[in-house]
């Protein structure tokens, strides 16, 4: 019987969950179709909501367990990968390579800043989560989203080359390079490597795109999309590099979001009706 352990609340809204589980699992008992925990103490078995916050999670046995936002409204089961709303958190980091590939930022509220980490999401996603969601805002409150499909890594000794199928959404296709051929065979991140100010993967030959853009990312040479880049607190922003958080498809490249949120899920998951009802996108 599998054990598990649903903590008091500590700082935050902390609970420790680390057997073998992750997001979708925690918020995913199908059958029932609901976002719920199921507790396990002798001789009862009985079911709670399960909560938007920070959890303890294991997806893998022989690793550590680590912490991650989990997203239990807009359907449930979401492990949030990364997040951008404040500029707090520096992601133009110093030690740059094992930085994203460990992960960094802030873990205690909704809203903070963070990268998951280049070995926890791909270990997340080997455990076969692979739908992708992006959550978008602009610095009117308008909000966009772009879902991708079969969302997968390959291991760090191919430095992480990204993969991604189907797109939908409202925000459009920008993780494909945009609407052009001649954007497509520069900025599409299909197929990329990830790169960082220390190691240079891009496709940019006459320099880094990691250096220009002010954080790690899947360049291409260079971007049509920039979550990891600078953030800027006015929207529209001026420079030397195109170095904002952006996504080119919906406000350009010289236009900063407000709001950037990355989280992926198991593509079987059936939509909850239930979660806290928090709206997750900040603001
Ligand atoms: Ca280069």
């Amino acid at each position: 019987m599998q054990h598990e352990t649903l903590l008091p609340t500590t700082s935050g809204n902390l609970i420790v969950y680390d057997q073998g589980t992750f997001c979708s699992s925690i918020c995913g008992n199908f059958s029932l179709q609901k976002c719920s925990v199921r507790l396990s103490v002798p001789h009862v078995s009985y079911f709670i909501s399960t909560k938007n916050g920070y959890y303890r999670i294991r997806p893998r046995a022989d690793r550590e367990p680590f912490l991650v936002y989990c997203d239990m409204s807009d359907g449930g089961g979401w492990t949030v990968i990364q997040r951008r709303s404040n500029g707090k958190e520096n992601f133009n980091r110093w030690v740059k390579w094992d930085d994203y590939k460990l992960g960094f930022g802030k873990f205690q509220g909704k809203t903070d800043e963070y990268w998951l980490g280049n070995d926890h999401i791909y270990d997340l996603l080997s455990r076969g989560e692979s739908s992708l969601k992006i959550d978008l805002m602009d610095w009117h409150g308008e909000r966009r989203y772009a879902v991708y499909e079969n969302f997968q890594l390959n291991n760090e000794q191919d430095n992480y080359r990204l993969w991604f199928g189907t797109y939908s959404g409202n925000a459009g296709d920008a993780l494909s390079g945009g609407s052009n051929f001649e954007d497509q065979w520069s900025a599409s991140h299909k197929g990329m490597q990830f790169t960082t100010s220390d190691k240079d993967h891009d496709r940019f030959l006459a320099g880094n795109c990691a250096l220009e853009n002010k954080g790690g990312w899947w360049f291409n040479r260079c971007h049509a999309v920039n979550l990891n880049g600078r953030y800027y607190k006015t929207g529209r922003y001026n420079g030397s590099h195109d170095n904002g958080i952006i996504w080119s498809t919906w406000h350009g490249t010289w236009y900063s979001l407000k709001y950037v949120a990355m989280k992926i899920r198991a593509p079987f998951f059936v939509d909850s009706e239930s979660g806290d009802g928090e709206n997750s996108q900040g603001g």
